[in-house]
Protein backbone atom coordinates (compact mmCIF):
# COMPACT_ATOMS: atom_id res chain seq x y z
CA UNK A 1 0.00 0.00 0.00
CA UNK A 2 1.40 3.33 -1.02
CA UNK A 3 1.79 5.89 2.34
CA UNK A 4 0.78 9.44 1.75
CA UNK A 5 3.33 12.14 1.72
CA UNK A 6 2.08 14.86 4.12
CA UNK A 7 1.34 18.19 2.01
CA UNK A 8 3.50 21.02 2.09
CA UNK A 9 2.14 24.30 3.23
CA UNK A 10 1.08 26.66 0.70
CA UNK A 11 3.59 29.67 0.03
CA UNK A 12 3.13 32.59 1.22
CA UNK A 13 3.62 34.30 -2.36
CA UNK A 14 4.34 31.78 -5.05
CA UNK A 15 7.28 32.77 -7.60
CA UNK A 16 6.89 32.68 -10.95
CA UNK A 17 9.29 33.40 -14.06
CA UNK A 18 8.95 36.55 -15.85
CA UNK A 19 10.83 37.84 -18.60
CA UNK A 20 13.61 40.03 -17.60
CA UNK A 21 12.68 43.85 -17.97
CA UNK A 22 15.18 46.26 -19.64
CA UNK A 23 15.89 47.81 -16.65
CA UNK A 24 16.89 44.73 -14.96
CA UNK A 25 20.40 45.15 -16.83
CA UNK A 26 20.44 41.27 -17.47
CA UNK A 27 19.92 38.93 -20.36
CA UNK A 28 18.19 36.08 -18.26
CA UNK A 29 14.73 35.49 -17.01
CA UNK A 30 14.14 36.84 -13.43
CA UNK A 31 11.84 35.26 -10.78
CA UNK A 32 9.11 37.44 -9.26
CA UNK A 33 7.94 37.39 -5.88
CA UNK A 34 3.45 38.08 -6.25
CA UNK A 35 2.74 40.57 -3.60
CA UNK A 36 -0.54 39.01 -2.48
CA UNK A 37 -3.15 41.82 -0.15
CA UNK A 38 -3.62 40.16 2.94
CA UNK A 39 -6.77 38.21 3.64
CA UNK A 40 -6.51 36.86 7.44
CA UNK A 41 -8.47 39.82 9.58
CA UNK A 42 -8.42 39.55 13.18
CA UNK A 43 -10.90 37.60 14.62
CA UNK A 44 -14.50 40.15 15.96
CA UNK A 45 -13.91 40.72 19.66
CA UNK A 46 -17.31 40.89 21.67
CA UNK A 47 -17.38 43.16 25.08
CA UNK A 48 -19.58 41.78 27.82
CA UNK A 49 -21.79 44.19 29.30
CA UNK A 50 -23.63 44.43 32.15
CA UNK A 51 -26.81 46.17 33.32
CA UNK A 52 -28.21 48.44 35.98
CA UNK A 53 -31.18 47.71 37.74
CA UNK A 54 -32.78 48.89 40.93
CA UNK A 55 -32.79 45.27 43.07
CA UNK A 56 -29.04 43.96 42.63
CA UNK A 57 -26.85 45.12 45.82
CA UNK A 58 -23.87 46.82 44.73
CA UNK A 59 -21.76 44.12 46.29
CA UNK A 60 -23.25 41.63 44.31
CA UNK A 61 -22.01 43.43 41.35
CA UNK A 62 -18.23 43.86 42.54
CA UNK A 63 -18.14 40.86 43.59
CA UNK A 64 -19.29 39.38 40.17
CA UNK A 65 -17.16 41.42 38.55
CA UNK A 66 -14.04 40.29 40.61
CA UNK A 67 -14.76 37.28 40.30
CA UNK A 68 -15.36 36.57 36.71
CA UNK A 69 -13.79 39.35 35.25
CA UNK A 70 -10.60 38.76 37.62
CA UNK A 71 -10.68 42.72 38.67
CA UNK A 72 -9.44 43.77 41.51
CA UNK A 73 -11.54 45.60 44.62
CA UNK A 74 -11.10 49.37 43.50
CA UNK A 75 -11.60 49.01 39.64
CA UNK A 76 -14.55 46.34 39.85
CA UNK A 77 -15.98 49.26 42.43
CA UNK A 78 -15.45 51.75 39.86
CA UNK A 79 -16.96 49.26 37.12
CA UNK A 80 -19.73 48.71 39.20
CA UNK A 81 -20.52 52.62 39.92
CA UNK A 82 -20.16 53.70 36.25
CA UNK A 83 -22.68 50.66 35.39
CA UNK A 84 -25.16 52.11 38.34
CA UNK A 85 -24.48 56.12 36.87
CA UNK A 86 -24.85 55.10 33.49
CA UNK A 87 -27.01 52.17 32.70
CA UNK A 88 -24.25 49.70 31.27
CA UNK A 89 -20.48 48.96 31.55
CA UNK A 90 -17.94 46.90 29.72
CA UNK A 91 -17.01 44.21 32.32
CA UNK A 92 -13.82 42.96 29.47
CA UNK A 93 -13.79 41.97 26.01
CA UNK A 94 -13.23 38.02 24.58
CA UNK A 95 -13.81 35.98 21.37
CA UNK A 96 -17.31 35.19 21.14
CA UNK A 97 -17.24 31.66 22.75
CA UNK A 98 -15.70 33.37 26.15
CA UNK A 99 -18.13 36.22 25.95
CA UNK A 100 -20.89 33.80 25.73
CA UNK A 101 -19.78 32.07 28.48
CA UNK A 102 -19.05 34.49 31.24
CA UNK A 103 -22.68 35.83 29.86
CA UNK A 104 -24.05 32.41 31.38
CA UNK A 105 -21.73 32.50 34.17
CA UNK A 106 -23.07 35.75 35.35
CA UNK A 107 -26.31 35.17 34.36
CA UNK A 108 -26.62 31.69 36.12
CA UNK A 109 -24.60 33.22 39.72
CA UNK A 110 -27.21 36.22 39.27
CA UNK A 111 -30.46 33.89 39.41
CA UNK A 112 -28.93 31.32 42.13
CA UNK A 113 -28.55 34.13 44.52
CA UNK A 114 -32.16 35.28 43.61
CA UNK A 115 -31.25 38.87 41.83
CA UNK A 116 -32.44 40.32 38.45
CA UNK A 117 -28.64 41.32 37.21
CA UNK A 118 -28.46 41.33 33.36
CA UNK A 119 -25.21 40.53 31.13
CA UNK A 120 -25.03 40.81 27.59
CA UNK A 121 -22.46 40.54 25.21
CA UNK A 122 -22.13 42.80 22.06
CA UNK A 123 -19.36 42.67 19.02
CA UNK A 124 -17.00 45.52 19.23
CA UNK A 125 -17.29 47.83 17.08
CA UNK A 126 -14.04 48.80 14.59
N1 LIG B 1 -28.46 50.01 40.94
C1 LIG B 1 -28.15 48.97 41.90
C2 LIG B 1 -28.46 49.45 43.31
O1 LIG B 1 -28.62 50.62 43.53
C3 LIG B 1 -26.67 48.52 41.82
C4 LIG B 1 -26.32 47.90 40.52
C5 LIG B 1 -25.13 48.25 39.91
C6 LIG B 1 -27.12 46.93 39.95
C7 LIG B 1 -24.76 47.68 38.71
C8 LIG B 1 -26.78 46.34 38.74
O2 LIG B 1 -25.20 46.12 36.97
C9 LIG B 1 -25.58 46.71 38.13
N2 LIG B 1 -28.54 48.52 44.24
Amino acid sequence: MATKLPKAPAPAATPSIQPARPEDGQGGNSVVLERRTQKVKPPQMYQVVLLNDDYTPMEFVVLVIQEFFNKDLETATQIMLKIHLDGKGVCGVFSKDVAATKVDQVTEAARKNGHPLQCICEPVEL
